[in-house]
């Protein structure tokens, strides 16, 4: 490599870069062209509107972004605050135990090899309800982890590596079960996401731990709300 042709391997990507970190302070990264963040659909159950302080259980169809393997194919949304109940995220959230002990799952796209980071907020209705988190290609998720929640919401969160392959993946909740032991009341669900750990520039360079990271308001400034609990 001649003099001439080093200097401009050097310097090109150092102004490519430089374009990349003024591309990422304008609007451009505000709107996730550089920084999807939550690539989920109506991830927080605000769609479609349900009567004020009521609850419906509109046909899959009709609710965005979401699937059931309910027999009956209808989902569960309450309008806050019904029995009570104040979404975590929005004015609507999910009770993934419509009538019986089935799951709610979006199917995404991914890249083999990326990890992904994941948040669900999860909440009993009458006591201490259990649910179990599941990945994998559709039709064959395992089981990640199961998550038991008393009389408030609580959020999660975690990573997960996208296997080989894998370029759709189920990100499915599933009742395990309930308080009461009745299948048709439990499980509440809201503020969900799944996308790529990223910050929009304005990230301070180093965090405590990762579960300040994963907690930080940096994180994934599309997503609806991060807490810990
Ligand atoms: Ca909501
Ligand atoms: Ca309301
Ligand atoms: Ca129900």
């Amino acid at each position: 490599m001649n003099k001439l042709a080093r200097i401009a391997y050097i310097v090109f990507p150092v102004l490519l870069l430089s374009l990349l970190i003024d591309i990422t302070s304008s609007s451009l990264h505000a709107q996730g062209v550089l920084c999807p963040g939550n690539i989920m659909v109506n991830s927080s159950f605000e769609a479609p509107i349900i009567p004020n302080n009521n609850w419906g259980h509109p046909d899959e169809t009709l609710v965005p972004g979401w699937e059931t393997d309910d027999p009956t194919g209808d989902i569960e949304i309450w309008n806050s605050p019904f029995l009570g109940v104040q979404s975590v995220l929005g004015d609507q959230h999910a009770e993934l135990n419509y009538i019986n002990n089935t799951a709610l799952y979006q199917d995404l796209p991914t890249t083999p090899g990326i990890i992904v980071t994941w948040q669900l907020g999860h909440r009993g209705r009458s006591g201490i309800d259990t649910m179990s988190l599941r990945f994998g290609p559709p039709g064959a998720t395992v089981e990640i982890a199961q998550f038991s929640t008393g009389l408030a919401w609580r959020i999660y969160n975690g990573t997960y590596t996208i296997p080989a392959g894998q370029t759709i993946t189920r990100f499915e909740f599933r009742a395990i079960n309930t308080a009461s032991g009745n299948p048709s009341v439990g499980n509440l669900l809201d503020s969900m996401a799944f996308g790529i750990l990223c910050d929009h520039g304005d990230a301070p360079v180093s965090y405590p731990d990762a579960a300040h990271r994963i907690n930080s308001t940096y994180f994934f400034n599309t997503f609806a709300k991060i807490e810990s609990s």
